[in-house]
């Protein structure tokens, strides 16, 4: 269980606690979901949230989380609803401990807030919604309790919530650092190029409807603790994660493509290594991956990744986007697909 004021600020020794006046106050922010084109899977401190890895994604236009919180010193607990459903237990949870290590750098144990949040999004369709999630949270809620934070600050602070959600800070193409600081202050991610510098399209293909069994967050402990080929794909992450740098600043999508199916099919082979296994796949995402290699061996120049469940996500160039996408739509068994640009970072939507 998170504490309240002295493990927060311990996290963020950059950050001084500022006692804020105690009235009530409503903050408005929106952020974006990414993908990651070179994957987080696994972490170093389970506590802090702390990866394992770097990783490197791409925050998508279109697809965003609102977040509006009220702090008020009449309410008595937080409260939490997303899309129009008032949420208790886990979710509620969440949130909460995320608010604690906020009330903690604030100076403000109990001055407790309202959070609504709505997802442009369907939560089944394979798109995170804990990375725009808790990148709107950190932006409004550190808003709302009086704390000047930077973007990097932010990232360091939304990843508390989620590891993914430190990269949602920022538009565009964003690089997430492991950091090696126990407190976890250099764990942040930058943007490596904005959104509008490479208008690249990623079309999601969405396998089911249905809800996925297994967490990331308890997916990747399993893979961490039992996986034989783990230690193998981290010790291969640093060249994906350098190749892909690279390819983002030089444009080249080929590259780009390549590194990032090859770092997904690998964390998928390690995940399937785990005892027991962990299988996110479905048969047609089996059938979509044929797919997309049946376009590339045609000339399409189209790439696909696969995140903790059985959807496929294919990054292309727009002018393939509406081929791809019809191409993904004719698979028996994809329900629908979504075409997304890249967006975007975090912003604050009012401060009233
Ligand atoms: C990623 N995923 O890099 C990877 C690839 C899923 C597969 O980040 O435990 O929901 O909250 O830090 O951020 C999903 O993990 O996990 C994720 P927690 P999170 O996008």
């Amino acid at each position: 269980m998170l504490g309240g004021g002295q493990q927060g600020l311990s996290a963020f020794p950059f950050v001084a606690g500022c006692s804020m006046e105690l009235r009530k106050r409503t903050v408005v922010a929106r952020a974006g979901t990414n993908i990651a084109l070179v994957k987080y899977w696994g972490k170093r401190d389970q506590e802090l949230n702390l990866p394992r890895t770097g990783s490197i994604s791409v925050t998508l236009a279109g697809l965003e989380t609102v977040t509006s919180i009220t702090v008020d010193p009449a309410l008595e607990q937080d409260h939490f609803e997303l899309d129009g459903r008032v949420e208790r237990g886990l979710p509620l949870g969440r949130v909460v401990r995320f608010l604690e290590i906020v009330r903690g750098l604030a100076g403000t144990p109990r001055l407790f807030a309202r959070v609504v949040s709505r997802n442009s999004f369907p939560t089944a369709s394979g798109l995170a919604s804990s990375a725009s999630g808790f990148a709107a949270l950190a932006c409004a809620a550190a808003s709302a309790y009086g704390l000047d934070l930077g973007p990097a600050e932010l990232s360091a602070l939304a990843r508390r919530g989620s590891g993914s959600a430190a990269r949602s800070i920022f538009g565009g193409f964003v690089e997430m650092e492991p950091g090696v600081a126990p407190d976890g202050k250099d764990a942040r991610a930058h943007q490596l190029l904005p959104p509008s510098e490479w208008p690249l399209r990623l079309v999601v293909a969405v396998t089911t409807e249905a809800p996925k069994e297994v967490s990331s967050t308890a997916g990747m402990a399993l893979t961490n603790d039992t996986s034989p080929f783990y230690e193998a794909w981290v010790a291969s992450h640093s060249v994906d994660l350098e190749e892909a740098r690279l390819a983002i600043i030089g444009r080249d999508l080929e590259v780009l493509g390549t590194v990032m199916e090859r770092n997904c099919l690998g964390m998928h082979a390690c995940m399937l290594a785990s005892r027991p296994p962990l299988l996110y796949w479905n048969e047609t995402t089996v059938a979509v991956i044929r797919a997309v290699w049946g376009l590339r061996a045609r000339g399409t120049p189209v790439w696909f990744t696969i995140d903790a469940g059985p959807h496929v996500k294919a990054l292309c160039t727009p002018e393939a986007a509406t081929r791809v996408r019809a191409a993904l739509d004719a698979v028996p068994g994809v329900v629908r697909t979504i075409v997304a640009a890249p967006g975007e970072g975090v912003r604050v939507e009012t401060t009233p």
